[in-house]
């Protein structure tokens, strides 16, 4: 029985891959943070079913706090470390700069040196980000195109990312990086574009807003889905050898595309109810993202199985959900 340990559980991504682990049959450690309200609504139900048999287990800690990661890693003596913490909102990274940069930065360092002390051979992801490559020109990228980071969240993902290779080509580590362009769900942070959309969506169609405030609408992302993504970083972990692979879809689509057919599924016109606000630009924009999974097909044998509009539908389809219940509760 193997057992992993994973950095940022209560996330999007924290949730469909311990829900993956767990159903693989591994023991499933997680950090979770001090928070003045609880932050696992995520994970309830994982927690309700696998904290009972010992097969998710949860403790207090914070990338920053290195004497609790190096602790932690020599108490669990993992076979596999996922680190999916950070301060993910590139937005929210201009605004704290120096948080986003210590978690993206020392985080990842203080794992990567518990693993070197570390007596146990333990494989370690690193969540890096198609952010990294800036996103200027309309070109595919892949694992060997160059790292332009446009922003302190991008930045921070690029050392991490340095610094993974650097240990596994130094002292023959097994870390991996996965560059995993966006990737949503229904488990999507409420403030990321498409999450932002498609609640907008499920509450205006139940009559509880009535206009969509957006950025920048020609922004294009390679958007795929979280439960496909989160599988391909474990069989990453499944490989011979340590490498890096860019997940993506091969598809990109403007924002307003992303919104026109969020709209259009529930039977509304879009033009009608979005505005725009210099508020939500950014100061530097990642214009262009679409990502080259060759690699992973290769070698992984990966592919997405979720569509561009079957991902939009689940999106709002849950909203839709959501929304009801939020009718129902409130009015
Ligand atoms: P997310 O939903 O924002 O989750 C981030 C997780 O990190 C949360 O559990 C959060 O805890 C935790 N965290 C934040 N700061 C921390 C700190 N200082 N110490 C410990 N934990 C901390 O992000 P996600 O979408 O699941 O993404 C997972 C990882 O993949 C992130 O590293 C992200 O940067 C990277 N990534 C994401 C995408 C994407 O499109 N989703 C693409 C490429 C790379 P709280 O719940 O307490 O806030
Ligand atoms: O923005 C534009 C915005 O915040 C996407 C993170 O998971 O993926 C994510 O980063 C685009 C940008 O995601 C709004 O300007 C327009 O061009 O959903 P987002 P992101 O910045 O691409 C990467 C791969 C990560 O690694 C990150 O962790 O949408 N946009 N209007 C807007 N964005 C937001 N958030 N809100 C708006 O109102």
């Amino acid at each position: 029985m193997k057992t992993a340990f994973i950095t940022g559980i209560t996330g999007q991504d924290g949730y469909y891959l311990s829900k993956l682990l767990l159903e693989k049959g591994y023991i499933v450690h997680g950090t979770i943070r001090r928070s003045s309200s609880i932050n696992t609504s995520r994970i309830d139900d994982l927690i309700s079913e696998f904290q009972p048999q010992e097969k998710l287990i949860l403790h207090y800690s914070d990338l920053l706090d290195s004497a609790s990661i190096f602790n932690l890693i020599n108490y669990i003596q993992p076979d596999e470390i996922y680190n999916l913490a950070a301060q993910s909102h590139v937005s929210v990274s201009f605004q704290n700069p120096i948080f986003t940069t210590q978690t993206g930065t020392l985080g990842s360092l203080s794992i990567l040196e518990a693993i070197r002390r570390s007596k146990k051979e333990i494989k370690f992801y690193q969540a890096s980000s198609s952010e990294m490559f800036g996103g200027a020109a309309k070109v595919k990228l892949n694992e060997q195109s160059i790292l332009d980071p446009k922003s302190p969240y991008a930045v921070s993902k690029v050392f991490a990312h340095h610094m993974t290779k650097v240990y596994r080509d130094s002292y023959s580590l097994f870390s991996t990086n996965g560059i995993l362009f966006n990737h949503e769900s229904p488990h999507r942070g409420e403030t990321f574009v498409t999450r932002k959309i498609t609640k907008a969506v499920g509450r205006i169609y139940h009559g509880l807003q009535k206009k969509l405030t957006l950025g920048n609408l020609n922004a294009s992302r390679d958007w795929g889905f979280a439960g496909d993504y989160t599988e391909a970083m474990w069989m990453m972990l499944q490989q011979k050898s340590p490498d890096d692979f860019v997940i993506a879809t091969g598809e990109t689509h403007t924002v307003e595309e992303f919104a026109q057919h969020a709209f259009s599924y529930v039977g509304l016109d879009y033009k009608k109810y979005i505005q725009t606000d210099k508020k939500y630009f950014r100061p530097n924009e990642v214009d262009y993202l679409l990502g080259d999974y060759e690699k992973a097909q290769k070698l992984l044998g990966w592919r997405p199985k979720t569509t561009f509009l079957q991902l939009v539908e689940m999106m709002v389809e849950s909203d839709l959900n959501n929304a009801k219940r939020e009718e129902i509760l409130f009015n």
